[in-house]
């Protein structure tokens, strides 16, 4: 199994997934900082330019976060990191889906990649004052709706933790600098005093 990735992108999420599992895998570096994920070497292992992606042990690939995560998860369900009760497992995809799908293209891209969404280079900075202020609002949202204890699903550590790790990342770093709600706060905290995180962040390059 192979993961392509890029530093601190959204793909740190399933390298913390792969530590957990915890069998050996491969690591492909493509930056999407320096636009390595458009050239063709790597479209020709994801067309749509993205990290992650998945290389499995059949060589297909497998794309967009949520489904690697719930894949890796359920081929390997002795690592317990997805529920096996129907509503849990449900709620699980739910998180995953608004963290992957919502908060980061509509907050965190606006942020990072204002060009995406602007008329022209004087409407960047609105653009990006408008992805924090929609960060904001939605991480209010996961600490508000937050029905877990240490960890976001009340059935405990799951594929989702690693979803909104990489997010929290995101808001404190750099290009964000945003404070994070004290139950993130938390949740942070405890996830980078897990073995698995710790090991993925020191092979990223980012401890
Ligand atoms: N829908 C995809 C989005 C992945 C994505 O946007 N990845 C970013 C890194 S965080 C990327 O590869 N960006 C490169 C680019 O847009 O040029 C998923 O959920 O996996």
């Amino acid at each position: 199994m192979k993961l392509f990735y890029s530093p601190g992108a959204c793909s740190l999420g399933i390298h913390v997934i792969l530590e957990e599992i915890g069998k050996p895998f491969e690591t492909q570096l493509v930056s999407t900082r320096d636009g390595s994920n458009r050239k063709p070497e790597f479209l020709a292992v994801n067309p749509k330019a993205k990290v992650p992606a998945l290389q499995r042990d059949d060589g297909s690939v497998l794309t967009e976060w949520p489904v690697i995560a719930w894949w890796l998860a359920k081929s390997n369900p002795m690592s317990g990191l997805i529920p096996i009760e129907f509503e849990a497992e449900t709620r699980c995809l739910e998180w995953m889906d608004y963290l992957c799908g919502t908060v980061h293209p509509q907050g965190f891209t606006r942020m990072f990649r204002p060009g995406n969404f602007a008329r022209d280079a004087e409407d960047e900075e609105r653009v990006k004052a408008q992805g924090k202020a929609l960060a904001e609002g939605f991480l209010e949202l996961v600490a508000r709706q937050w029905k877990g204890g240490d960890w976001l699903l009340p059935s405990g550590y799951s594929v989702a933790d690693a979803a909104l790790f990489f997010i929290e990342e995101w808001a404190v770093g750099e290009r964000a600098r945003m404070e994070l709600p004290p139950k993130l706060k938390a949740h942070r905290a405890a996830m980078r005093n897990r073995p698995a995180v710790e090991r993925a962040l020191k092979k990223e390059g980012l401890s």
